[in-house]
């Protein structure tokens, strides 16, 4: 009975915490407290990082680490017996301009494991391999486009009041709903695939203690929740994009070495720790990443590392609450992040009205990459001050905020197809 009354007792706090911490969030510039970036460029044992061989055999590693022990958490091998399998292939989707394929990823291999449901659509007509943008999708891969021969998702979502999710199981009016964060038709036409898969798949985003999703077919003998420097949920959807690229090395309609993967928001977060751990991925894009993606932790402006904890507390791995209120003792900062990337070209991309997420910390931790990329021979950024708005720039790694709110829109896309052309050298 107590406890019972303590439960509605929190039921009734939570809300109130939030609403608490969204009001004393700053998003006054001359309140950003003095900081200083731990320096990508200088060993944790104080040895200068002077050329190439240093970065690749001692930082980078070491800065791996750190972000595993400290941040996301440490991800574990897939499973020998994972296997991928054909659900349905339409060699004439979209009118023909597409094919269109939807492959299972068993993750444990068995059928009655944990299972995500992968949604390939390749340019008809198109020279063969093609290159790719591959990203997870927050709806449903049947929300990304109208077409009707797409599954509907039966997997768990979080409900919403439009009815394009009822009792966490998606409706048929959910086709399309997403449609305009994936403009397929552009990317077809431009002669890009386009792979997705939705997220909850991989783990379902709610805070249930790790008993769903792929987290548990890890656990040790006796073991019922990660570590506190193993993976949450933003590391297993990382890893989960890592296992889209595994499949799609044995396709033969695609150039699995010409992926690009990208994410929104929480799926920004998703795709830079998935490039920065996974270096098979040739272009990495972060659009309204953030807090825990790339945006500078020690700036505290928008979402802080507390209030991301605290809204969230299944996302990153345990550790990451010891910086609650306390970012000037992470071992690293997001900028590091975007170096481990290096010298591959990576995309940041913020919106002029999502402050939540903190767009000059972004285009500072794009910034304080760049003498990294430096390093190793690549441009890096073309620019040492932010930018206009709706004025890219596109080195080795690229930026924009443009004119709006906190979304993927075409804009975005238009610049993230400009950039992967000029990568790809198409
Ligand atoms: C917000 C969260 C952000 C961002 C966003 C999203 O509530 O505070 O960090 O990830 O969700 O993913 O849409």
């Amino acid at each position: 009975m107590l406890g019972m009354k303590r439960g509605i007792a929190l039921l009734l706090l939570v809300p109130a915490l939030v609403l608490a911490q969204r009001r004393d969030v700053n998003y006054d510039e001359s309140k950003v407290p003095k900081y200083t970036l731990p320096d990508p460029l200088v060993c944790a044992d104080g040895t200068p990082v002077r050329d190439a061989r240093t970065w690749r055999e001692k930082r980078r590693p070491e800065l791996l680490r750190l972000f595993e022990k400290n941040v996301y958490g440490k991800s574990p091998a897939p499973l020998p017996s994972m296997r991928f399998e054909t659900a349905s292939v339409e060699e004439r989707a979209l009118g023909g301009r597409a094919v269109r394929k939807e492959i299972t990823v068993l993750f444990n291999g068995r059928p009655d494991g944990p299972r995500m449901n992968v949604l390939i659509y390749v340019p008809a007509g198109a020279e063969r391999p093609v290159p790719a943008f591959c990203g997870l999708n927050f709806q449903g891969n049947q929300s990304i486009c109208p077409d009707p021969g797409i599954t509907l998702s039966k997997s768990w979502m979080r409900s919403r009041k439009d009815g394009t999710v009822i009792n966490h199981r998606a409706t048929e009016k959910s086709r399309g709903v997403a449609a305009s964060r994936w403009p397929v038709e552009k990317i077809l036409e431009r002669g890009y695939a386009l792979v997705t898969a939705y997220y909850g798949d991989i783990d379902p985003d709610y805070d249930d203690g790790f008993q769903n999703g792929v987290h548990p077919l890890f656990y040790q003998p006796g073991q019922t929740k990660p570590a506190p420097d193993e993976w949450g949920s933003i590391g297993a959807w990382a890893w989960g994009l890592s296992r889209i690229l595994d499949y799609l090395e044995t396709d033969p309609d695609i150039d699995a070495k010409r992926v690009a993967v990208l994410g929104h928001s929480r799926l920004g977060k998703t795709a830079l720790w998935a490039g920065a751990t996974d270096e098979r991925f040739a272009i990495v894009i972060s659009n309204d990443s953030g807090c825990g993606g790339a945006a500078l932790s020690r700036r505290r402006f928008g979402e802080t590392v507390k209030a991301i904890n605290t809204s969230f507390p299944h996302w990153f791995c345990d550790n990451f609450n010891k910086y609650n209120d306390n970012e000037d003792a992470l071992p690293v900062d997001q900028h590091e992040l975007i170096a481990l990337i290096a010298p591959r070209p990576v995309y940041v991309a913020s919106a002029e009205q999502d402050r939540w997420a903190d767009p000059r910390g972004e285009f500072l931790a794009a910034l304080h990459a760049d003498p990294v990329y430096k390093l190793l021979g690549a441009e890096g950024l073309p620019v040492k001050e932010m930018p206009p708005v709706n004025h890219p720039v596109m080195g080795t790694i690229g930026y924009h905020i443009r004119t709006g709110k906190h979304d993927l829109t075409v804009y975005d896309w238009e610049q993230y197809l400009a950039f992967a052309d000029k990568h790809f050298g198409r």
